[in-house]
């Protein structure tokens, strides 16, 4: 898995590609591939904080992302339990942000999981989200943002939420690599994820 996480850091997209198949097709865990994956994009940003790397290699790294869970995506169908719905989740990248890739994963697992999602995509007002809460009634709100501009937003949102007399109907979660107790504090939401996989055992817990 380390020859995932270095091809992504690296930028090599025909090696990784290549890793991807074979891993796959060796049947190794979809799951920690895509886990692999999240380390290298972790070093991008990383090289990209100490100007190593530029914004060009953000928009080629979300590529190889974005191609890479593709061909997981199929093998992670099966490693989670489905069924009958299990409840609505509203899932949308806050007002000024427009990363979408790790959102659109954890929407995939919730997915997969057996709940119904919906996605509102990136860069979405806040009065739009909330307005959605009151006529989807998500059992959960799951709030994307990788900037860290997307933290008054996200506040904004559960402020909004409060006013309109609906932050009682409806759990609340920050998903993000930068997210953490301190955010989830200030924003005043209930959970937060900094994987994929949080969100579904938090929603199985709230059964
Ligand atoms: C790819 C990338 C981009 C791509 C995004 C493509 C896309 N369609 O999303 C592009 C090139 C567009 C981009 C642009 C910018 N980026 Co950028 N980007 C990244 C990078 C390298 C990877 C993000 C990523 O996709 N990771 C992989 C996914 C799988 O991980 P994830 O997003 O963390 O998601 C996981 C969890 O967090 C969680 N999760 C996330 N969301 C949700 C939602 C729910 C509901 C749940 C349950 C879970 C969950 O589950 C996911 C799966 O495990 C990060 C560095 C990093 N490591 O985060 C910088 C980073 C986020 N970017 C950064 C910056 C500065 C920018 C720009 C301002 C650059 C510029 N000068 O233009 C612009 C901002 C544009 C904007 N207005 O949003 C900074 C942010 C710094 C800060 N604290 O604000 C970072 C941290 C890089 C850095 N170290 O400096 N970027």
């Amino acid at each position: 898995m380390e020859k995932i996480t270095t091809a992504m850091a690296d930028m090599l997209e025909d090696e990784l590609m290549a890793l991807t198949d074979k891993y796959l097709a060796e049947g190794k865990d979809p799951k920690a591939l895509l886990d692999a994956y999240q380390a290298g994009m972790t070093e991008v940003g990383k090289r990209f904080e100490a100007g190593e790397y530029f914004v060009s290699e953000l928009i080629l790294a979300g590529e190889m992302m974005n191609a890479g869970s593709e061909k997981i995506k199929p093998f992670l169908k099966g490693t989670l339990e489905a069924g009958p719905s299990k409840g609505r989740v509203l899932i949308a990248t806050v007002e000024g942000d427009i990363h979408d890739i790790g959102k659109n994963i954890a929407g995939t697992m919730m997915e997969l999981a057996g709940y119904e999602v919906k996605n509102l995509g990136e860069d979405v007002k806040i009065t739009t989200i909330v307005e959605e809460v009151k006529n989807f009634n998500p059992i959960l709100l799951g709030l994307s943002g990788l900037l860290t501009l997307a933290y008054d937003p996200m506040k904004a949102v559960v402020d909004q939420l409060k006013e309109a007399g609906l932050r009682d109907k409806v759990k609340v979660l920050l998903g993000g690599s930068q997210i953490d107790e301190h955010i989830l504090k200030y924003v005043g939401a209930d959970v937060f994820a900094n994987d994929a996989m949080t969100n579904v055992t938090y929603l199985n817990s709230l059964k």
